[in-house]
């Protein structure tokens, strides 16, 4: 490609070439304005008419917004410009033209709704606040995984492609593999463990889980993005401890290096990091605030699941992150280990923002009996899980992790409505294309 300059270097003084999109061309008369977007930003080229070649002034104010031009020219200081500087084009190039009949205005100036801006995401992604999220986004993976790194973990990467489900048989993504049944896999959870009792012993991963749920809601995908970790010689408490540091973490990387992301998205006042340690409250009395919050309809019992309005009014009451441990035993899966002293009560622990949960987790079931029994327990056969059973034979040592979903953080970082705006090409009961 021939040189560029990004708009948001060029400088008074120099001579340079910028490319991008046309965002706006404003015609004043004798005077005419473009507006050039790149990824950077905008910049303003002036059009005078008297005193340009007839043919460029044509070419740049005829080309339908969208386009994509490449301009070279002065920068010159101009404090009336949105960015303070403007070029004089000497030449101007369009390199793609684009249909003036658009299916989604970049400028922003039309609203769009959601399913059109999916449908369109290209476009979509023109717009400054859009990007944004997904620079947050990046900037969020960057800071988990070196924050992974200085927890002493290892990235891994495991199948998508497996025979078995974890976490519970209805939500599975049947395929079919060289003849055979085969599913898409809804976690990590089986590998990570495996390679947590291999000398690795810490390890995390950032990848696909596909849960063929049947909810259509703003915080449910059926392929959505887990962050999980595991950890040899970790018990729920420390494991705990990776889920807090992780997601403290994203949040000081986007207040350090997203401010103009911040701005872009009208959150540079709003934006907090989480302060102080995040509450851990133990099932039971969780249950009981909720109850005392006369939200629900009906009061919840021990054993209940929390229902959505259940976690809303808790999360009212608590107003920060917090963790909810000690779950009862038979609401948690079967690689989730049961307390010491009381086998009702399991090590599971889930994280919760506020708006809803982030992270499951807790220290796992790793005595051979008694995982074979938990298979039993939960109705699945362990001799399908042979490849997993068999290495809690050979010195496995007590160790724990979580799953964090990572759409779930970034929405609840950015207070976005719908989840669906954290994915580029989300997957939900509606959407397989794009
Ligand atoms: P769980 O099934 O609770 O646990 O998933 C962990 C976290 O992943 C996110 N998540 C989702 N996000 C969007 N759409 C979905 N359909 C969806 N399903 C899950 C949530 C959830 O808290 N193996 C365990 C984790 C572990 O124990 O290590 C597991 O998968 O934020």
């Amino acid at each position: 490609m021939q040189d560029r300059t990004y708009t948001e270097d060029a400088e008074p003084g120099d001579e340079v070439t910028v490319a991008g999109w046309v965002h706006e061309i404003r015609d004043l008369g004798g005077i005419a304005f473009l507006i050039l977007r790149d990824t950077t930003g905008k910049i303003q080229i002036k059009f005078e008419k008297d005193e340009m070649d007839d043919d460029l002034v044509e070419t740049g104010l005829d080309v339908a917004r969208e386009s994509v031009i490449r301009v070279t020219g002065d920068v010159e200081e101009e404090p009336r410009a949105p960015t303070g500087v403007e070029v004089t084009p000497e030449s101007l190039e369009v390199v793609s033209e684009a249909d003036p009949e658009l299916p989604l205005d970049p400028s922003g100036k039309v609203d769009a709704d959601l399913s059109t801006r999916l449908d369109n995401r290209t476009l979509d992604l023109r717009k400054e606040e859009v990007q944004a999220v997904f620079e947050i986004r990046a900037e969020i993976l960057r800071a988990v995984r070196e924050q992974f790194r200085e927890f002493r973990c290892t990235e891994i990467n495991t199948p998508k492609i497996v025979a078995t489900g974890t976490e519970g048989g209805t939500e599975l993504f049947p395929i079919t593999y060289f003849g055979e049944e085969a599913f898409m896999n809804q976690s990590p959870q089986l590998f990570k463990q495996l390679i947590a009792g291999s000398n690795v012993e810490r390890v995390f991963e950032i990848g696909p889980i596909f849960r063929a749920e049947e909810h259509n809601t703003p915080r449910h995908l059926n392929e959505a993005t887990s962050i999980d970790f595991e950890g040899a010689f970790c018990d729920a408490h420390d494991a705990m401890d990776v889920a807090e540091g992780i997601v403290k973490a994203a949040y000081e990387a986007v207040n350090e290096n997203c401010s103009e992301e911040l701005e872009a998205l009208d959150l540079e006042e709003e934006f907090e990091v989480p302060e102080g340690d995040f509450l851990r409250i133990s099932y039971e009395e969780a249950i009981e605030r909720i109850n005392a919050t006369g939200e629900l309809d009906e009061q919840l019992v021990w054993g209940d699941d929390l229902p959505t309005e259940a976690e809303k009014a808790l999360g009212q009451d608590v107003g920060g992150h917090y963790f909810i441990t000690e779950w009862p035993s038979e609401i948690k899966p079967f690689y989730i280990k049961d307390t010491e002293d009381d086998e009702t009560l399991s090590t599971g622990f889930d994280l919760m923002h506020p708006r809803m949960e982030l992270v499951s987790g807790g220290q796992r079931e790793h005595r051979h009996e008694h995982l074979i029994e938990g298979f039993e327990q939960q109705g699945l056969d362990p001799d399908q899980f042979e490849y997993y059973t068999k290495m809690f034979k050979y010195g496995m040592p007590p160790h724990a992790g979580f799953g964090l979903g990572g759409e779930r953080l970034i929405m609840t970082l950015l207070g976005l409505d719908n989840i669906r705006e954290a994915v580029l090409f989300p997957r939900d009961r509606q959407r397989l294309s794009p």
